[in-house]
Parts: C-alpha cells; sequence; structure tokens
C-alpha cells in the first residue's frame, strides 16, 4: 500500500455551451431546450468550483474541452465547401445534426472515462477508457479528443494506460465513470469497483428513456484494466424512467460510504451484500440509504442531491458534500442533507457551489470532475501546466473574459464567426494548459 489521494478532473466548458435539448431522458435537458446560454458565465463556474476544490486542499486540473463545432463529423456526412458552407448548409438542411456537432458536452468529465487506480490495476498502471458514449450521437464525437487530452494530462506510459474507447456499437454503450464508484478504506488501500449498468445487451430495452451502459460494457472495462474487486449491479429500470440517466444522479461514495436513494438499484439489499462482500477483509462499508418517505425521487432528480461531490479532506474525520445550490432550495432535500450532519453519519459537512448553467443541461458538481486516485509519484508525472493553483485560476477567468460570449441562443450556433471565435480561444487554451500547438484537429491541418 502507498500514499495515495484523490485528484479531481474537471471539463472546462466551450465556447458553445448551449441549451439544445440533445439529451432524451436527461429532463434538465429537455425542459430547458431553447433557453439563451451563458458560455463565459459556465466557464467561470466551473472554475470557481475548481478553487473551491483547490483551497480544500484538493488536487485538482482542468481538463480542456472538445473542439466544436465539429465541422470534421459534418463533412463525413456529406456537407462540403469551405468551413463555413459546411456550418450554413448543415443548419439550413440538417438544424438537429448541426446542434450535435455544436454540444459544449465533454464538460461533463465524469463521463470522459473509467479510471482505475493502480491499487486496483492487474499491472499496477493508472488506466483509463475513454467513454465511447454512443447512446447519444452529440456525445459520442467526443471519445478521440478526450483520449488525448488524458494523453496529454497524463503522459507517462510506464505509469498511465490510456486505452482507447470500446468498440462503437450499441452492445458496448459506455458512459464511462457517471456509472462507477469506488470504496476503500483509504485511496491507496485496495478499492470495491462498483460499476453500474442499466440494461443488458442481449435484453430487450422496453424502457420510456434510454438505458445508456451495459452490462457488457461494464465488464469489458474492468477486463481490459485488470481491475480487482469489480461488483456489478443493476440501475432500478424505474429509476432510468424517473429520470436517473446515469447512476450518479441517484448514488455517490466516498472511501467507505455508498449514499444513494432507496429506489437507485434493482436490487439494493444483493448491491449491499456484493459489496461488502468484495470489500472484506480490507474494510467494513457503510451504506447511507435516503429513503423515498423523506426524499422522494423527483425532489432527489430536481435538486441533484446525490450528484454532489463527496471527499475527504485534510484535517477532517467525515466527509464533505459539495452540492449544488438546488439542494438548498430544495426543502425535502436540504433537511435530508441536515439531518446526515447532525447525526453522526460519515457526511459532516455541506459546501454549496453553484453550477446553475451546468444544471440547466442535467450536470452537477460531480458530473463536471473525473475522478483520478493517485499515488505521489503519479501525483507528480501529471503534466503541472493543468494543476489548478491561484495563477492558472486568474489565466483562465481572463481568458474567458476577452475570448467567451456571454449569451448564446441555440439560432447563434449557426453563425460561421463562432467558428474561428471558438478555434482562436481553444487554440491559446492549449498555450495556457501546456498542451502543445499540435494538440486539437483544427491545429494540425
Ligand atoms: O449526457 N447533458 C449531459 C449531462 C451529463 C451529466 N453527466 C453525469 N450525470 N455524469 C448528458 O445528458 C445535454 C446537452 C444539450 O442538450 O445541449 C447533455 O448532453
Amino acid at each position: 500500500m502507498s500514499r495515495a489521494v484523490e485528484a479531481n478532473v474537471d471539463g472546462l466548458v466551450g465556447p458553445t455551451h448551449s441549451f439544445a435539448g440533445l439529451a432524451p431522458g436527461n429532463l434538465a435537458s429537455e425542459n430547458n431546450k431553447g433557453l439563451v446560454s451563458s458560455p463565459r458565465g459556465a466557464v467561470k463556474e466551473g472554475v470557481a468550483k475548481m478553487k473551491r476544490l483547490a483551497d480544500m486542499g484538493l488536487p485538482q486540473f482542468a481538463l480542456p474541452p472538445v473542439a466544436r463545432p465539429d465541422i470534421d463529423f459534418l463533412r463525413r456526412i456529406g456537407f462540403g465547401g469551405s468551413d463555413g458552407d459546411v456550418l450554413a448548409k448543415a443548419w439550413k438542411d440538417a438544424p438537429l445534426l448541426a446542434a450535435a456537432s455544436a454540444s459544449a458536452s465533454s464538460m461533463w468529465a465524469a463521463n470522459a472515462a473509467t479510471v482505475t487506480p493502480s491499487a486496483d490495476a492487474a499491472d499496477g498502471r493508472v488506466h483509463f477508457t475513454p467513454a465511447n458514449l454512443v447512446s447519444n450521437l452529440h456525445r459520442s464525437l467526443e471519445h478521440e479528443q478526450t483520449g488525448r487530452a488524458l494523453s496529454r494530462l497524463f503522459p507517462d506510459e510506464t505509469r498511465f494506460a490510456v486505452h482507447d474507447a470500446l468498440p462503437l456499437q450499441p452492445h458496448f454503450a459506455d458512459e464511462g465513470a457517471a456509472n462507477h464508484v469506488r470504496l476503500c478504506a483509504d485511496h491507496g488501500e485496495p478499492g470495491v469497483n462498483i460499476l453500474v449498468w442499466g440494461r443488458s445487451a442481449y435484453e430487450p430495452w422496453t424502457g420510456r428513456f434510454p438505458a445508456r451502459q451495459t452490462l457488457e460494457a461494464s465488464q469489458a472495462v474492468a477486463r481490459r484494466h485488470g481491475a480487482a474487486r469489480a461488483v456489478f449491479p443493476q440501475q432500478a429500470r424505474a429509476a432510468i424512467n424517473d429520470g436517473a440517466f446515469h447512476n450518479d444522479v441517484v448514488c455517490v461514495g466516498a472511501r467507505s460510504c455508498l449514499f444513494y436513494h432507496e429506489r437507485a438499484f434493482e436490487d439494493a439489499a444483493a448491491m449491499r451484500e456484493a459489496v461488502t462482500r468484495a470489500a472484506s477483509p480490507h474494510f467494513e462499508p457503510v451504506f447511507v440509504e435516503a429513503p423515498e418517505a423523506d426524499l422522494p425521487f423527483a425532489d432527489a432528480v430536481k435538486s441533484y442531491l446525490f450528484n454532489a461531490m463527496l471527499v475527504s479532506t485534510p484535517g477532517r474525520d467525515r466527509l464533505t458534500l459539495i452540492a449544488p445550490i438546488e439542494v438548498q432550495e430544495t426543502p425535502t432535500a436540504r433537511r435530508l442533507v441536515e439531518g446526515l450532519i447532525a447525526s453522526n453519519s460519515p457526511i459532516g459537512q455541506v459546501v454549496y457551489v453553484d453550477v446553475r448553467q451546468s444544471m440547466r443541461n442535467g450536470g452537477g458538481p460531480a458530473c463536471l470532475r473525473l475522478r483520478v486516485v493517485l499515488t505521489d509519484a503519479e501525483l507528480a508525472a501529471a503534466n503541472p501546466a493543468q494543476r489548478v493553483d491561484e495563477g492558472l485560476v486568474a489565466r483562465l477567468n481572463d481568458w474567458a473574459d476577452r475570448r467567451y460570449r456571454d449569451s448564446l441562443s441555440v439560432a447563434d450556433l449557426a453563425d460561421p464567426l463562432l467558428i474561428t471565435e471558438a478555434r482562436t480561444a481553444l487554440d491559446e487554451l492549449t498555450g495556457i494548459l501546456g498542451l502543445g500547438a499540435d494538440f486539437y484537429p483544427f491545429q494540425r491541418v
């Protein structure tokens, strides 16, 4: 066992952040379709959250957004001419496809990849599988650039293995760490890897909304990472139908604590038994189940209580919940949190953060981050220019002020000027984050 910390890697919001309603089954995305967004407000909310976590003494990194609009995707489906022509024709003839090419959805880094820390991996390296995200067109366009971004952040192949995404088939539909929770006694010690899935590839899915993660994808990721102590509980079908499009909408865990809604799992008792068995003899898991009677499922989805981050910070015995401000505004959710803090539960403190721009697309504080457990030596091998400190926060805020629009409607996504604006912003970002001048596809032509 070696000392390890849990770093957070947050996705920076891209310049095309918008409310195009692209994600069926994600109730916030559906309900806020057509609103005017603030890309600048969104990226600064994200940076403020990163600063908050860094200030708490936790290692924090920033991941660059993928380049959008994805002109190359539009060319592959038959639109031609100059980049501006491609965008104009796509918006005229196929606006839904054009909107998909513009999404800033890579901000939700919980979906960037599934991560297996070296303490759990057969070959002692940290493993990453970028999620193929094939359940949604706009998200299926992310994985290549995401893999490249992870390789820049974790370049040393003797310590880190960044795989390709799983095969791009519905059988292997994979949404990354949004359906993965790791429990452990301490970060550097053996962990139980809970990989939650929504459907099996070989059973018909008849739900109202798509089940995005397959059992076969979860098993394939665990297999290729050589992940020890993997358990595969099923998400409740009814939870997906009621808006839990990822398990992290209704479940979060840290150290030995799993905090989840009573209705999150198809068979919660079987889940607890499997996790307890896998944890033995390393640690005793603590299950904190929120009952429907105290917190109606609809309030859990509306407030995004379980999409809080649950973190252990230096000098505190009990865990801290980094919750969206919407929890404070939802009486049932707020009371539940207050009750947990007042009792002797593993959760001892709540910090509220404002990430409303992301929340309106169904992304809470936990969606915006990828957790990566790193030993001291692995932490030292990460790209230092992406480590969030006072200086980087100031540079990113200044960059956003100069390069991002304050407001953007869905119709504005058709503006050809946005192509150049976004590229100029991202080109500058590669300098700020030390990514090299060949990072983005548009920098390589
Ligand atoms: O995949 N929203 C994202 C939100 C992802 C949240 N992530 C986690 N729960 N981990 C999604 O549904 C909406 C984008 C739009 O409509 O423009 C969107 O893709």
